[in-house]
């Protein structure tokens, strides 16, 4: 079943009603602001940090679902309804949201009144715009009252709901014309306030929860709109709020829009306070002068579309399947955008208070990202450089506020570090700027302790190189890409009567996956530092990953497959000889993708058994058999359900590893069918089974063993946005950003038979056609460039040449 439609033209998803199996949501803001915002109008706002500077209040794992966002509510006689149908879910008579790339906007029609609103965060400035039209649709006039309500949070999203004996006391606002400023905290040392206006004069406003919503009221009955007006109220203390009340009388036909602003506002440490103890409103007078006018709002939004419109033209794909060219030239890129922003820190799923940004999460959010705004890209490499370790091991997570390592979460997940040479390498590819590599950068945030990236990338490697286990592979430490396979953890003894088989003394663990990022990604630190000529640097960078190949083959093939890896006991996990787990997707994907046992025959072998043992109609699951007991050895893994999240569920961020796999390999049908079973305008038409939203990709799954199979979970932020951009743009469609130059490399399903794909790259556009006339599923026969044939299959890069006609024809 369909709850709306893919609008192309206008970049949008449009859902039509407002009860959607999940709130299925948006992001707004790109920059320093940001918004959730869902198909019903809840959601919150942060500034930065979602954890640190939280503007408004929402209430995680609650009922009903999705509660707590920017709500306008209409109070025609004794009708309340809202537009977006929360919080009051009185009946409407039409609904629609339409999520484009950066704003939302809703609407509801009731009684023959239309009510939309259209939200969105401007470029350049720190505020959420919502521009409220409403219209009578009827044959009389009609007086009705608008009121809106968002809820202030205090600021520290942790200590707002945990610290209330010190909260409920703290409050403050004060309000004047029609604007209320929240200012809770800024007598201490605090330099930040938030703001909220509406653009008209207002018949009255509320900033006390209690008095709006009543003592036991709630957002769906609150007492002030059922009375019919608000109560003027100023917060003390408690629970701060902002509402507003507009009192309107439409003619027949005649429509009035109201622009509403919710800003944060910091000022610079001398213009702190207007007189002691009063804040300086200048900077929100000039940020609300910016955007009275609908002119000026609706300017903003122009704006806004055009930025994404410049954005997206950087990659772009025709072809005759309409969903594929759906996702590549919208959606996941969107996606792209949007972990780039947020890391895997607040989503619906993500509290906004827990994970920062991962080390090894924002490395791979930029392989999906970089092609859009490689500056971005490049100052966030810095960053994560900034919280590695002298060692070369790295904080798991950091602030993004402060941009400082998580002590709590500490280091210790030994895929980290390359990470980083894989993030890097990307970025180099696609910009060609070596310099990035002369930056220098702190170690732990210690400007004391500055090396150049390279130096950092060097620190990368041989922490690998240095930590390896019993059979030469790496160590795993407290876990890999899959934080839940946690090897080591019966070193931490739970009961001292707890006896193993094994060596007792420590951490040997090893690492399959990690082996296959060694590869791959020694590869791309070989090339780099052949590139500086470094020449006998990169030729043992070459001989370590020589060895490094040469373990996996030695002790990493299992008959069938590749092992996952090898236990504190130096037990396999993921082998035949397994009661369960015997199959892993993981060192499938990564160690074909670094082309490790290709001319050997057991890459095709691997994939085999992928097929074989680990496919199902909703995509590949990550482990078979699934864990049916916990497993001491093994560690969280086996803590879930079977079917769910790492134990058997489908996670969606690997399965595009394998569609890379079966490039590698030549198979393009095969490749298309595991890149479509996870893609979501493909699932669209079962939204009921898959239940998030079908424009984006989600974290997982469930799996064949999982009672509700096909169901997914945790949307948005998930590193399957940067992988699966990265599959389908530059391994399916096949054009490769490479050291040397764009690279033309497509391996596609049989049946298609003509590709045109434009491509900005290093500031200059490639309109690159290909043809497909024998039906062949990789291999590029002819190339030409502006007419002229040319050797191999990238085309050199030529310093100023502005644009490039590319025809490449397939065949073998
Ligand atoms: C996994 C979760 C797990 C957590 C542990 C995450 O990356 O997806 O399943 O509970 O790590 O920190
Ligand atoms: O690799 C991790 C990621 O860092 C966070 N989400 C889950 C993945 C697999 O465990």
């Amino acid at each position: 079943m369909n709850y709306g439609y893919f609008d192309d033209v206008e970049k949008e998803y449009v859902i039509t009603t407002p009860k959607t199996p999940l709130p299925w949501i948006n992001y707004l803001g790109c920059e320093n602001f940001f918004s959730l915002i869902s198909n019903t109008g809840g959601g919150y706002s942060f500034y930065k940090d979602a954890k640190l500077l939280r503007l408004t209040r929402y209430r995680y794992n609650n009922t009903p679902l999705d509660n707590n966002g920017r709500y306008y509510y209409i109070k025609e006689n004794d009708t309340i309804w809202n537009p977006g149908w929360q919080p009051t879910q009185t009946e409407l008579d039409s609904y629609s949201c339409h999520h484009g790339l950066g704003y939302t906007k809703m609407s509801g029609q009731k009684n023959n009144l239309d009510a939309s609103v259209t939200a969105f965060v401007p470029i350049g400035d720190n505020c959420e715009i919502n521009k409220v039209t409403l219209k009578n649709n009827g044959t009389e006039s009609k007086t009705f009252s608008l009121f809106s309500y968002v809820e202030f949070c205090l600021w520290n999203a942790v200590d707002d709901m945990t610290n209330f004996q010190r909260n409920y006391s703290t409050g403050e606002v004060e309000v004047e014309d029609s604007c209320i400023y929240h200012k809770t905290e800024y007598r201490e040392r605090r330099n930040h306030y938030a703001v909220y206006s509406v653009n008209a004069p207002v018949t009255g406003f509320d900033t006390d929860r209690e008095s709006f919503l009543g003592t036991y009221g709630s957002p769906a009955k609150p007492e002030a709109i059922i009375n019919g007006s608000s109560k003027d109220s100023i917060a003390s203390g408690w629970s701060p709020i902002g509402s507003f009340h507009v009192s309107i009388t439409l003619e027949p036909g005649e429509e009035k829009t109201y622009i509403f602003l919710l800003g944060y506002i910091e000022n610079k440490e001398e213009e702190k306070w207007e007189s002691f103890g009063v804040i300086n409103k200048k900077p929100a007078r000039e940020l609300l002068s910016k955007y009275q006018t609908v002119s000026q709002v609706d300017d903003a939004l122009a704006a806004l579309r055009t930025h994404w419109d410049r954005l997206l033209s950087r990659f772009t794909v025709e072809t005759a399947d309409e969903k594929l060219c759906r996702m590549v030239n919208i959606w996941n890129q969107y996606q792209c955008m949007v972990t780039f922003n947020m890391s895997r820190s607040a989503s619906y799923y993500e509290s906004g208070t827990g994970r920062g940004m991962g080390f090894r999460d924002s490395c791979q959010d930029l392989l999906g990202f970089v092609h859009l705004i490689p500056e971005s890209a490049r100052q966030r490499i810095l960053d994560i450089a900034a919280t590695q370790f002298e060692n070369g091991s790295a904080y798991h997570q950091y602030q993004p506020l402060t941009k400082k390592g998580n002590a709590d979460i500490g280091s210790g997940f030994n895929d980290d570090p390359l990470w980083l040479i894989a993030g890097t390498a990307a970025y180099i590819k696609e910009t060609g700027d070596y310099g990035i590599l002369d930056e220098s950068v702190a170690f732990d945030n210690d400007l004391s302790k500055a090396e150049s990236l390279l130096e950092h990338l060097r620190r990368s490697f041989k922490f690998t190189t240095t930590n390896r286990g019993p059979h030469n592979l790496p160590l795993i430490g407290r876990a890999d890409w899959n934080d839940c396979l946690n090897l080591n953890c019966f070193s931490k003894v739970p009961d001292e009567s707890f006896q193993t088989s094994g060596p007792s003394e420590g951490p040997v663990a090893e690492s399959l996956f990690i082996a296959g990022m060694y590869v791959k990604y020694g590869n791309d630190f070989n090339a780099i530092l052949n590139h500086l000529g470094h020449i006998d640097e990169a030729n043992t960078v070459n001989a370590n990953v020589a060895a490094m190949y040469d373990s996996v083959l030695k002790s990493g093939w299992d008959g069938e497959w590749f092992l996952r890896a090898y236990d504190a006991a130096s037990e396999k996990v993921g082998s035949n000889e397994c009661e369960e787990g015997k199959i892993f997707i993981e060192p499938q994907g990564f160690c074909v993708m670094a082309g490790i046992g290709v001319k050997e025959g057991l890459a095709a072998k691997a994939l085999v058994s992928v097929e074989k043992y680990l496919d199902t109609q909703y995509g590949i699951v990550l482990l078979q058999p699934t864990y049916s007991k916990y497993y001491l050895n093994l560690g969280e893994i086996s803590t879930y359900p079977p079917g769910y999240k790492e134990n058997g569920g489908i996670f969606c961020h690997n399965n595009p590893w394998i569609s890379i796999a079966e490039t590698v390999l030549g198979h393009g049908n095969r490749a298309f069918d595991v890149y479509k079973k996870t893609c979501p305008a493909y699932l669209e038409d079962i939204s009921d089974i898959h239940r998030t939203e079908p424009y984006v990709y989600s974290q997982m799954i469930a799996g064949i063993d999982a009672p509700h199979h096909g169901e997914a979970k945790n949307s948005w932020l998930t590193g399957t946005a940067a992988w699966t951009f990265t599959n389908v743009s530059q391994h399916i469609l096949g054009i490769r950003p490479d050291f040397a130059g764009l690279m033309i490399d497509p391996c596609i399903p049989s049946t298609t038979k003509k590709l045109k794909i434009t491509r900005v790259f290093r500031n200059a556009q490639y309109n690159i056609i290909i043809k497909n006339p024998n039906g062949v599923e990789k291999g590029i026969s002819a190339l030409s460039v502006d007419g002229k044939l040319i050797d191999g299959n990238i085309i050199p890069f030529v310093e100023g040449q502005k644009s490039y006609d590319v025809v490449a024809f397939m065949g073998n």
